[in-house]
């Protein structure tokens, strides 16, 4: 399999986790998306995924793209571990608590956002870190409320197994602390993404693992 990504891409960083999880060896091809460099816009990377966006996942002369379309790919093709809990209450669970990350904070955050921000809008910095500030506060606010009485064991977001909506977690976290916000508030998402940063097959996928390409 081949990953197009990039290092800090949180939504590439989720799919570096789950091939980790799953024990499935890729080549990783980066993707700068710096701007200046933009390499996502260019016509051989556009015929790849039209959206300009990372991740893409290559398997075969299969292409994926979105990152969670991507991961249950994985899940169905490739099913041991689960990152799925059993039963369809806590697969929507788990599934929802991922979306909070995916669907509601990520793409308001995303690189192409704050660069339109900062860019055409011509937003200046701290506004910019303001605006990443209230998205990432209000997800925290509502995920650390959902989470903290009923994370199971205080180490997952869901159970006592890795699930999706841990694996959503660790790359959002790492986003916010690069963008300084306050997470103060927000004890059970820390401890739970402390833990997991332990595991291999995360910290295999972090970021400072893939700096230097570029
Ligand atoms: N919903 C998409 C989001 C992908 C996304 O926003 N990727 C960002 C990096 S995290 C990107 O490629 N940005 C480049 C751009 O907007 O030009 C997914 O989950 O894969």
């Amino acid at each position: 399999m081949k990953l197009y990504h990039y290092f800090r891409s949180s939504a590439s960083y989720r799919v570096r986790i789950a091939l980790n999880l799953k024990g499935l060896a890729y080549d990783a091809v980066a993707i700068d998306l710096r701007p200046g460099v933009s390499a996502q816009r260019t016509a051989e990377y556009l015929a790849l995924n039209p959206e300009g966006l990372v991740p893409v996942l290559v398997d075969g002369e299969r292409v994926f793209t979105q990152s969670l379309a991507i991961i249950e790919y994985l899940e169905e093709t490739h099913p041991q571990p689960p990152l799925l809990p059993p039963g369809p209450d806590a697969r929507a669970r788990v599934r929802g608590l991922a979306l909070v990350i995916a669907c509601e904070m990520a793409p308001l955050n995303n690189s192409g956002v704050l660069n339109y921000l900062k860019g055409p809008l011509g937003l200046d910095e701290r506004t910019v870190n303001a605006w990443y500030a209230q998205w990432i506060a209000r997800g925290f606010d509502a995920l650390e409320k959902e989470v903290a009485g009923t994370s199971g064991d205080g180490r997952h977001m869901h159970g006592a197994a890795v699930t999706l909506a841990d694996v959503c977690l660790v790359p959002q976290m790492y986003n916010a602390r690069r963008y300084q916000c306050d997470l103060t508030p927000y004890p059970t998402l820390r401890a739970i993404s402390a833990h997991l940063e332990t595991l291999p097959e995360f910290a295999r996928a972090a970021p400072e693992r893939f700096e230097s390409a570029p």
